[in-house]
């Protein structure tokens, strides 16, 4: 591990979460906030102000180029091995006036999943979860709100449990960032959306990264693992929609390989 990683390695160890401040190119911060924005507003599974596109990458391929970023990319590594994959890919606008949200733990910890791995669980880092910020997170624009150190919990809070995932929590702060930011999270950590009280929309794109143990199945339309354990269930879980392998066939070669998983075969449509 290089001394840049070790730090953030060691940030996120302690905190549950990490900056990686630059990765995006000042230059073209203008371009990538406008497209994603755009292409979320059109494409959003839910009503704005929540602004939410899953398996975004088929809609938009502005930030492929950056997603193998060594310093991201590398710390991924550095973390989970080096067979990472990308599981989950998310435009993400959270527009004026969206409400504050409940704490949980993400994929596959968060537990009003239908394929969640059951609390308490294991003390592991399995899933990261990173915010690349587009514009600015700030306190008054919706910056995530999180609990440092809370990924070391074997549970997060639930309705009706000890910890009210709807109040705020004595140690929440905030995931503040300049535009160009990643921010690096472990996925057991507490968090929640903010009210955003600008009049501007807070633009991301959420990139979950995997090792290739992890089973991604159930996320995926059409697999078995999505059959039994989501749908013959009638239970909620994210879904991740397949790669349009016309789609996969342009991304940069040192991107293929981390949505190799996600992409349609060659010769289905897409
Ligand atoms: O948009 C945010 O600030 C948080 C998003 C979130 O909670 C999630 O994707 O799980």
């Amino acid at each position: 591990m290089n001394a840049n990683h070790t730090a953030l390695a060691s940030q996120l160890a302690e905190r549950g979460y990490c900056l990686i401040p630059g990765v995006l190119p000042p230059g073209e911060l203008d371009d990538l906030r406008r497209s994603v924005a755009r292409d979320v507003r059109i494409h959003t599974d839910m009503p704005m102000p929540v602004g939410h596109v899953p398996g975004f990458l088929r809609v938009n391929q502005a930030l492929a180029p950056f997603l193998a970023h060594p310093r991201v990319l590398g710390l991924a590594q550095s973390l989970l091995g080096p067979h990472v994959r990308i599981s989950m890919l998310t435009g993400s606008v959270n527009g004026p006036g969206i409400p504050r949200g409940a704490f949980h733990a993400d994929w596959p910890y968060n537990q009003d999943s239908a394929a969640c791995i059951p609390a308490p669980y294991p003390d592991l880092l399995m899933h990261l979860v990173t915010f690349w910020m587009l514009t600015d997170f700030t306190e008054e624009n919706g910056a995530t709100v999180v609990v440092p150190g809370s990924h070391r919990k074997p549970n997060h809070p639930r309705k009706g449990g000890p910890v009210d995932p709807l109040a705020p929590h004595p140690h929440e702060c905030r995931l503040l960032g300049s535009a160009g930011t990643v921010a690096v999270c472990d996925a057991r950590l507490w968090h929640a959306v903010a009210t955003n009280r600008t009049d501007r929309d807070r633009v991301a794109v959420i990139v979950r990264y995997a090792p290739w143990w992890l089973n991604l199945d159930p996320l995926r339309p059409g697999t078995v693992d999505r059959q039994d354990i989501v749908d013959a269930t009638g239970g909620a879980n994210a879904e991740v929609p397949s790669l349009p392998a016309s789609v996969f066939e342009r991304l940069p070669e040192t991107v293929k390989g981390l949505l190799r998983y996600s992409a349609d075969d060659p010769g289905s449509p897409g």
